[in-house]
């Protein structure tokens, strides 16, 4: 038995918040875990300190799939972002403690490599099509075999995914949530010239992906969808909402432009339906906010005999330690499809040492034992939690709408 003698929630915020889990053994030996929820952290860190921690001491750090059980259904109230991101938390750490203990790198005890590293997509944005595929140029010069495109849409004041001038993209930006105006007409009109223009300049040797942020309608979608069809995306990304599963049926029966989802989604049976009917191409859920490595495989288990494969959603609001954890699962696991990665401001990577990777488009998790980050406690001591929330959005009339 490997005790677990303490637990401790740190919250900290080197350029964005994190909150993140340290869990000790009797051994000495100490895990990480990521429970990072986007302008709800404090909920989450709560949650553990509050809940599950008093819980976790005394228990054998061995017992993974146990510990997962014990807070999944022992606390009746099953499901959510706020749960699943603790119980993530914990279980990160706990294989991060098992894979420190015998002395390998993470993806080793989840069953080895299946590939050298994970191909990455990363993020060109401006506020024209000519600076979106400016910087789409300047990635693909440093070797990414795939980038994602967002542009402003005329008319529109601010859209999601484009930063303000100079400035890296972060939604999180704001001490009450900031409000954006959105038209979907607007914005329908404009992604198919982006589209157009981007093979023009960019050729056919490029992954190019398109995130709508769960802004249109099923049928806008698919009308979206079919126009995409020339210019053969990698995925298009969370084009409706999805907490009706069936809403996919309709875009699916109008394109074959390949459909990614999953970002928000915290359990399986977010997207049971989505996977057995084939509705989907990608599975976007994340080791973060979908119970850690141990529920994202059974996901990713299910996925594989319906030949829908992975791309984990990986923006700045999931920690470095969130990331290595993807990036182990990653390179183990058999229906692996692409990996999202915008880069973490430097300060982050600071206070997150983490020994990840990048190289020809692909990340490398490290050889190291367990998940390969360390946490710098006195220089995030230095960063204290500011509120921050994501924004919020109305259609032009003013009725709220999903951001
Ligand atoms: C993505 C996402 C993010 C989210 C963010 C919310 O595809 O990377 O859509 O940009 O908006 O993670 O906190
Ligand atoms: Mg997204």
């Amino acid at each position: 038995m490997l005790k677990i003698v303490s637990a401790k929630v740190i919250v900290t915020c080197p350029g964005r918040n994190f909150v993140t889990l340290k869990i000790e053994t009797s051994d000495g030996v100490t895990g990480l875990g990521d429970a990072t929820l986007s302008g709800r952290e404090l909920a989450v860190a709560s949650y553990l300190t509050d809940h599950l921690v008093p819980c976790l001491i005394g228990r054998d750090a061995h017992t993974i799939e146990d510990t997962w059980q014990y807070f999944y259904r022992g606390a009746y109230w099953r499901r959510g972002p706020v749960t699943m991101s603790a119980i993530a938390a914990v279980d990160m750490a706990l294989w991060d403690i098992k894979a420190k203990v015998a002395g390998l790198p993470l993806y080793q005890l989840l069953g080895g490599k299946s590939r050298d590293g994970a191909m990455v997509y990363t993020h060109a944005n401006g506020n024209t099509i000519e600076e979106t595929l400016e910087k789409a140029q300047k990635y693909i010069a440093e070797g990414y075999k795939a980038v994602r495109l967002q542009s402003g849409v005329p008319g529109l004041k601010a859209t999601y995914g484009v930063g303000k001038a100079g400035k890296p993209y972060d939604p999180a930006d704001s001490d009450i949530p900031s409000e954006y105006s959105w038209s979907s007409e607007k914005y329908l009109r404009s992604v198919p010239e982006l589209f157009k223009k981007a093979r023009d300049v960019l050729g056919w040797d490029v992954h190019l992906l398109h995130d709508v942020h769960h802004r249109l309608t099923p049928i806008e979608a698919a009308r979206l969808g079919k126009e995409l069809e020339p210019y053969r995306l990698f995925w298009l990304e969370d084009a409706v909402t999805a907490e009706n599963q069936a809403n996919f049926r309709l875009i699916r029966q109008h394109t074959v432009t390949p459909l990614a989802v999953g970002e928000v989604f915290n359990s399986i049976w977010d997207c049971k339906q989505l996977i057995e009917e084939q509705l989907i191409d990608y599975i976007r859920a994340t080791v973060v906010h979908a119970g850690g490595i141990t529920h994202l495989r059974r996901i990713a288990a299910l996925a594989d005999i319906y030949n829908v494969r992975t791309g984990c959603h990986g923006a700045t609001d999931l920690s470095p330690v969130s990331m290595a954890a993807a990036l182990h699962f990653d390179v183990s696991i058999p229906n692996f499809g692409i990996q999202e990665w915008m880069h973490h401001a430097e300060v982050t990577d600071e206070v997150f040492r983490r020994t990840y990777s990048y190289k020809d488009g692909a990340l490398h998790p490290g050889e190291g034992p367990g998940l390969g980050v360390e946490l710098d406690e006195a220089l995030a001591a230095k960063y204290p939690y500011k509120r921050a929330y994501l924004p919020v959005n109305r259609l032009e009339d003013g009725s709220l709408t999903n951001w």
